[in-house]
């Protein structure tokens, strides 16, 4: 018996290198979020299916680099474990601190400030035996120093989580059946076996889950014959680049593994317009090997509008219902935003979207029928902003004198000036399918800019082609994140929502 449905994406918006621990009847789940903060999501659940975002590990400037760190680096691939009483997140801040242990007693925060370890590696995983020795395993890719980029397979070695230091050299153990990049290793002790679970053949299209098992967390490690245990490479599923597993005992006592994947879109199915994003399939154990179901698709959890209305906002006093989602780049919202009467105010420090660490705050970007509208008073300039890094994004920019729109790729920006309307209420950016004929299968949807005026008429002042906007094309680990910034003087945000293009 499977929980049915299981609704895939189980996380939807970028949320790459799930973890996910139970604790009693209780369900953790982590993901990286890279440049942006607050950090590490941690979502709750009880039953699998339904996660509430419960916290974040990262909520203070520190915890992670940030500063100087290229976008793309910093929160890759956290594991959560819990160990007499404590809650662990160990994961890479990479290119910035390095491998970092976090802890909480409660995983609704605080979160610690995270002790540095010596592990030079991605993807730690920490794992304890009996005599409560603490193993942490990780994949061997050099993160520092002149042999940066070298791949030493997948490493072991005891650590001391007081002080992060290792305990004894890493050694080499068991790195998967060749593909590239073996990497995101969990180890468990389930019966009489311990399993290494790793992924293998890189996070795009070749990706793939393989496992091996042993007597001792040390190995030696026996590689399972069915390697590799899932992979959508060269297949028609729904969901491909499925990998970067973990594995859980669910409630109704069937295991499952939580994986990332790409919902690609496009005939042949080429652009990933959402990134990485966290999905469910259910696990069974044939001789001692698990047996992992195809990932089905299911966008129920997708579909959810999301309304943030700040007219009541009272000035210095953040609302209570304040969303947890909302992120900023390289630092909090509670740092960019400040509450004046009747919204919440991002202020300009002369910096666009095309620079790293823009005065913006946004959400992931969850549906595909995604309309972004913003309603705001804008004394200078700013507006709304389809991001995947400051290389690649689409504006719709009010200024003192216009509306611009720009689409920024790479070195290219092609931009235009349009006359500012006296009557406008706001402004949106939405995502549509597109529609007839072969270019148009060619790609993922259609970005258009516009602006709706006071007796509510609305006008498109641009439309871009959505694929420029996928991993694929933007080679960013993460994915697209919808918000509001401003570059010269003040936006009050008081109205901000993403619900549904299709009318
Ligand atoms: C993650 C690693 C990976 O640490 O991407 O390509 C990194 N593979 O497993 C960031 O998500």
């Amino acid at each position: 018996m499977t929980i049915s449905p299981m609704p895939n994406p189980l996380i939807p918006g970028f949320n790459p290198d799930p973890s996910v621990l139970r604790v009693g009847d209780d369900f953790y789940l982590a993901t990286s979020s890279f440049e942006y903060l607050p950090g590490v999501p941690i979502y709750h659940s009880r039953d699998l299916i339904n996660w509430t975002l419960i916290s974040h590990v990262a909520t203070r400037p520190g915890q992670f680099q940030l500063d100087g760190v290229p976008t793309g680096g910093s929160a890759w691939a956290p594991t959560i474990r819990f160990h007499d009483g404590v809650f662990y997140v160990a994961i890479t801040d990479a290119m910035g601190r390095g491998t970092l242990i976090f802890t909480a007693t409660d995983p609704a925060g605080e979160w610690s400030d995270g002790i540095v370890t010596n592990v030079d590696g991605i993807d730690p995983d920490l794992v304890w035996d009996e005599q409560g020795n603490c193993f942490i395993t990780f994949s061997g890719l050099i993160m520092s120093g002149p042999e940066f980029g070298k791949h030493l397979g997948i490493q072991q070695a005891r650590i001391d989580l007081t002080t992060g230091q290792l305990l004894e050299e890493p050694r080499s153990l068991w790195s998967g059946t060749g593909g590239m990049f073996p990497e995101a290793p969990h180890v468990y002790h389930i019966g009489d076996w311990w399993y290494l679970m790793i992924a293998e053949g890189g996070t795009e299209r070749g990706h793939s889950e393989s496992i091996a098992r042993s007597k001792s967390p040390e190995g030696p490690w026996e590689g399972c014959p069915s390697n590799p245990i899932l992979t959508a490479r060269g297949t028609a599923r729904p969901i491909q680049n499925t990998g970067h597993g973990d594995l859980v005992l669910g409630p109704d006592n069937q295991w499952y593994m939580i994986m990332l994947g790409m919902r690609t879109r496009g005939m042949t199915r080429a652009f990933s317009s959402h990134g990485r994003e966290t999905f469910i399939t259910s696990v069974d154990w044939v001789d001692g090997w698990p047996v992992v179901a195809p990932v089905h698709v299911d966008e129920t959890n997708s579909h959810f509008d999301f309304v943030a209305d700040f007219h009541k906002v009272k000035a210095g006093k953040f609302p209570a219902d304040f969303s947890k989602e909302f992120i900023s780049i390289r630092r909090t919202p509670a740092q960019v935003l400040t509450p004046v009467a009747g919204g919440v105010q991002l202020n300009g420090n002369g910096l666009g979207m095309d620079d790293p660490a823009p005065a913006f705050v946004g959400r992931r970007q969850r549906r595909f029928d995604s309309r972004v509208e913003l309603v705001a008073e804008i004394e200078g300039i700013g507006g709304l902003t389809l991001r995947y890094d400051e290389q690649s994004h689409y504006d719709i920019e009010v200024t003192p004198y216009d509306i611009v729109v720009r689409a920024r790729l790479y070195e290219m920006t092609k931009e235009s000036r349009h006359a500012l309307p006296e009557n406008l209420k706001s402004i949106f950016i939405q995502c549509v399918d597109p529609k007839g004929g072969w270019e148009a299968m060619a790609t993922s949807d259609l970005v258009q800019l516009g602006f709706v005026n006071e007796i509510g008429e609305s006008a498109i002042l641009a439309t871009f082609d959505g694929r420029y906007l996928s991993a694929e094309v933007t080679t960013s680990f993460t994915g697209r994140v919808y918000g509001v910034y401003c570059t010269q003087g003040s936006v009050t945000i008081q109205k901000f929502s993403e619900t549904t293009s299709n009318d």
